[in-house]
């Protein structure tokens, strides 16, 4: 048992949360991973309000611990998604993609706690000075939308420059990751793609097997050019993307290319033209276990770890 003061906060027993990936993240995978006593997340991005709406009663059958929800703020519809969560009474909201400030209050008017994703320490401080109840401090490694910091450098200087719990997240997938996080002084790990092999996790058996397939080079980063830099396995369409971004294509015109491709791999299994979103731990990754097995692995490792280092002390 790893007790951090994260689990108290969130009424959780470990302290790992399970990343809001768009199309992923649904009930199933959400409930089973607060079942497992982490804090699984429904992750809303690109999906209208009124199924966002249905995948948190959905969550709230499966379930009756706390759970999360999440949305990046760049999705379109962002704001009504939020309203969403204040009207369904979720407990805890994750809030990435940019600077959130803006569409905090409403949230903590709710009584909701509040974790906006940061890649930054500016950003880090800003979110402090609003009142967040903590923060996940998202490194490069991460699948995705991301920052350009990696984790080890992040997240002790986010932990040193806020007066807040911190949650690691970027480059974790196993126990080593969580201890690693520990150390640095965060109170938790969140990770994302090592819950998409899950058996719960809803993503098309394609999407699993490329993560359990890639080894440490096997993701790339594309969409940089303009401002918008996503990591994603190698692939047909991660590639294609990057031929147009460096031939000088248009933001609109990449845009329009990569609509609808998150889904087309995650639901249909398109691994041709589908953008297969994962961090660099999928190297890391090598099966499908269901949650809880993978939770209780994860941190009855990271306790060996945590143990076997204290012993380095000696008398
Ligand atoms: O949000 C994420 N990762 C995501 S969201 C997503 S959905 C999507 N769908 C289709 C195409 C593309 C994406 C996929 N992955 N992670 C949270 C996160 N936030 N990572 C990095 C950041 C971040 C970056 C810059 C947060 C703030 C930030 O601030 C800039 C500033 O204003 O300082």
């Amino acid at each position: 048992m790893i007790r951090t003061p994260l689990c108290g906060m969130l009424g959780i027993e470990h302290p790992i949360l399970q990343g809001g990936m768009a199309w992923a993240a649904t009930a199933e995978l959400a409930a089973a991973v607060s079942n497992a006593g982490a804090l699984g997340i429904v992750g809303a991005g690109n999906a209208s309000p009124e199924a966002v709406r249905q995948e948190l009663r959905r969550t709230r059958e499966l379930t009756d611990r706390p759970f999360g929800a999440n949305v990046p703020i760049f999705t379109a519809g962002a704001e009504e998604t939020l309203q969403v969560f204040i009207d369904e009474k979720v407990s805890v909201v994750t809030i990435g993609g940019g600077n959130a400030g803006p569409y905090l209050e409403p949230l903590q008017q709710a009584g909701i706690r509040v974790i906006p994703v940061v890649a930054s320490v500016a950003l880090a401080r800003r979110m402090a000075r609003q009142g967040v109840d903590a923060l996940i401090a998202e490194g490069m490694e991460s699948g995705g939308h991301i920052g350009d910091v990696a984790t080890l450098p992040l997240v002790p200087q986010v932990v040193d420059a806020v007066d807040l719990p911190v949650i690691a997240a970027g480059g974790i997938a196993d126990g080593r990751g969580l201890a690693a996080a520990l150390a640095l002084g965060a109170v938790g790990i969140q990770m994302g793609t090592r819950f998409i092999c899950t058996t719960e996790c809803q993503a098309h058996p394609n999407y699993k097997q490329k993560i359990v397939k890639a080894h440490d080079r096997s993701t790339m980063v594309a969409g940089g050019s303009f401002g918008h830099p996503v990591r994603s396995i190698r692939g047909p369409f991660i590639r294609r993307f990057e031929k147009l971004e460096r031939k000088g294509c248009s933001e609109e015109e990449l845009m329009a290319f990569g609509a609808g491709t998150l889904q087309a791999a995650v639901v249909d299994g398109d691994m041709v033209h589908g953008s297969v979103m994962a961090g660099q731990c999928a190297g890391l990754v090598d099966d499908v276990v269901p949650a809880k097995v993978l939770v209780e692995r994860i941190v009855a490792q990271a306790e060996a770890i945590i143990r076997r280092n204290a012993a380095l002390l000696g008398p």
